[in-house]
């Protein structure tokens, strides 16, 4: 009940801009938006530590953060969502193009002008209650030509403190804007108004969830959830939905890739975005730390999930990372598996749906090897390594994630906030894969290399709904991602090859990896991790022209002898068991790509279907 017939109805709302905001369209819109959700206020964040530290305060005094010990854990915070707020909400994400084949079958499609209605119907009062917040936000560094600008209006302060994390949030953000500068106008709203002296909830949300993009009209609409990449509209919804339409018409790439830099013993730097699906340890990836028995090389961090990339004048590949912070997930990250992480995470942090320690720190599963002796656990119950083997609850979700600021990661490199971006010299795509998919695959030239990333799959783990161990096809690590038609997506990849081919400049080289084989004891057969260097830096020599390859049906590979194995006791039959894969895996495995295009039969590139015939002669 939001309004009974006695209520004094709200006075007229005056949004009343500051004096730094000039920008006429974005306040017309914010006053529209301001009718229609009716929030008692509307507060225009300046992105201060002031303000930063009078919305915590705020939802501190709300039971919707706890103040961790500043002793343990200075400036840091611990949230508890809604136990049914946990994770993004794919059936409940839409791509609202014109015609539902520019959403392709991958997407969830409803016609706009009928979601428009249904949203009009959801944020009719939405907000009353509670506060509008403006969230102004460049993804990217501020002024890069690579960058762009969205304002999020939002009726969660969790959404603003996290925002400011995530991206670059704030004034100066209206100074790029001007008078008439472009933004991506992204709408926020858990759903959850509040009737005159209403006791709030800590984490207000709602069972009806909408994640909605116009891709034409560039806008984004959340309904309902207050959770991650449902609320956090910078991320997932436009530096990868809808700037990958804007990709697709402006002639660039946003994609769902880590960036980092490798520089080699000799001091020779290259950089390398790659796309994994989720689970498979991006993050880790991104902020590795390379075996000193390799002697000298080392990799730094640019960014761990999105990558905007556009061709230079040079016919290169500049690449930015939209972000300024890491939403990473908490649950296996430890000082073995992810030691510049847990370094990133000392202070300046939102946890959110870890467990809390009795002396005000955090725990999750795989932080340390010996849980602590008593914890409150995400779902505020009592917590014990006992209760937790009687009842198989975990003390954080498997979704549990941290907010830090990027700047505080040891591995970040000098150049991550270049506005200018970093050359791109090779891209690495990867899943998870038991079986059939080796270690490292070099393709042969660009359309094999679109092609090996078209077809990617990964087997579902525990953290997954659904079946364990299931190849799923997850394109690019874009399915969940992609704002249009998928096959459309691969089209802009070739394209985008072709581009840079005609100007004489020298492709990034496409690699293939699959740090996940394991052996018939179903033991993980590669060390991954820091080792995964040693893939790395034969990659290195592959685009120095320095290391050899062995060809066979699928691109090319190092020989046992082409890796330098200094400081690891990795055998040669080994190598063979995360090398190997017979003809009969590979032919059940192209019956399995056929899957994915007959799924995506209209306007599927015709060079992926010969692509796929010439692999199945060579196996013949
Ligand atoms: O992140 C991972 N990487 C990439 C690291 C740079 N993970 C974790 C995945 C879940 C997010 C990995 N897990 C990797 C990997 O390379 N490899 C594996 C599988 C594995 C797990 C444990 C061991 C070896 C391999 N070894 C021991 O536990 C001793
Ligand atoms: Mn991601």
């Amino acid at each position: 009940m939001n309004q009974s017939p006695t209520a004094i109805p709200n006075p007229p709302l005056t949004i009343q801009p500051p004096a730094w905001v000039r920008q006429r369209q974005l306040i017309d819109w914010v006053q529209r938006v301001a009718a229609l959700t009716k929030p008692d206020q509307v507060v225009w964040c300046d992105g201060s530590q002031e303000e930063y530290d009078r919305l915590c305060a705020q939802m501190v005094a709300a039971g919707t953060l706890q103040p961790l010990n500043p002793a343990k854990r200075p400036n840091s915070y611990l949230a508890w969502s809604d136990p049914s707020d946990v994770a993004r909400v794919e059936d409940r994400t839409f791509i609202c193009s014109p015609r539902r084949e520019d959403a392709g079958p991958t997407n969830h499609w409803v016609e706009p002008a009928e979601m428009r209605l249904t949203l009009d119907g959801l944020f009719d009062g939405a907000m009353r209650g509670r506060t509008m917040y403006v969230v102004p936000f460049s993804m990217g560094p501020l002024g890069s030509p690579i960058a762009h600008i969205g304002v999020e209006l939002s009726d969660s302060p969790y959404v603003v403190t996290n925002m400011r994390i995530m991206t670059r949030m704030g004034r100066q953000v209206y100074d790029v804007l001007g008078t008439d500068g472009p933004f991506v106008p992204c709408v926020h709203s858990v759903g959850a108004p509040l009737a005159a002296g209403q006791a709030d909830v800590a984490w207000p949300c709602n069972d009806t969830k909408y994640i909605v993009h116009f891709p034409e009209t560039r806008e984004i609409w959340s309904y309902g959830s207050g959770y991650g990449g449902n609320a956090l509209l910078g991320k997932k919804c436009f530096a990868l939905r809808i700037a990958s339409t804007m990709g697709r018409d402006q002639g660039w790439l946003a994609e769902h890739m880590l960036i980092l830099g490798v520089t080699s013993p000799q001091g020779r730097k290259y950089h390398v975005a790659a796309a994994f699906p989720s689970a498979c340890g991006k993050t880790n990836f991104a902020m590795l730390i390379p075996p000193q028995a390799l002697g000298g090389w080392s990799v730094s961090t640019i960014g761990d999930d999105i990558a905007w990339i556009k061709p230079g004048k040079d016919g290169r590949l500049y690449a930015i990372n939209p972000e300024a912070g890491y939403f990473g997930v908490a649950p296996g990250t430890s000082e073995k598996t992810n030691f510049n992480a847990m370094a990133t995470l000392k202070e300046n942090v939102i946890f959110t749906n870890v467990a809390l320690t009795e002396d005000g720190d955090v725990w999750w599963e795989g932080m340390t090897d010996t849980p602590p002796e008593h914890l409150t656990d995400w779902q505020r119950q009592p917590w014990t390594p006992a209760i937790a083997r009687e009842t198989g609850r975990k003390a954080a979700h498997p979704n549990a994630r941290f907010t830090a600021p990027a700047e505080q990661c040891p591995s970040i490199d000098a150049d991550w906030e270049n506005p200018a971006g970093v050359p791109i010299d090779a891209f690495i795509f990867g899943g998870r894969r038991s079986t059939t998919v080796p270690l490292v695959t070099e393709a042969r030239n660009w359309t094999e290399g679109v092609y090996m990333a078209a077809t990617m799959g990964s087997e579902t783990t525990a953290a997954a709904a659904g079946q364990q161990g299931v190849v799923r096809r997850d394109p690019f690590a874009m399915l969940p991602f992609c704002g249009y038609n998928m096959s459309d997506y691969f089209n802009h990849w070739l394209k985008t090859g072709e581009q840079l081919a005609q100007q004489q400049a020298t492709l990034p080289k496409i690699f293939c990896v699959n740090w996940f084989r394991k052996n018939a004891e179903g033991k993980f057969v590669w060390p991954g991790f820091g080792e995964n260097m040693r893939v790395l830096a034969w990659m290195v020599g592959r685009i120095e022209g320095q290391a050899a390859a062995t060809e066979h049906a699928f691109g090319l590979s190092p020989r046992y002898d082409d890796i330098d194995w200094r400081g690891l006791d990795f055998s040669e039959a080994q190598f063979a068991q995360v090398m190997s894969s017979s003809a009969d895996a590979w032919r059940a495995e192209l019956a399995l790509h056929a899957e994915l295009f007959t799924r995506l039969q209209q306007g599927l590139p015709a060079a992926l279907t010969q692509t796929k015939a010439a692999f199945e002669a060579r196996l013949a």
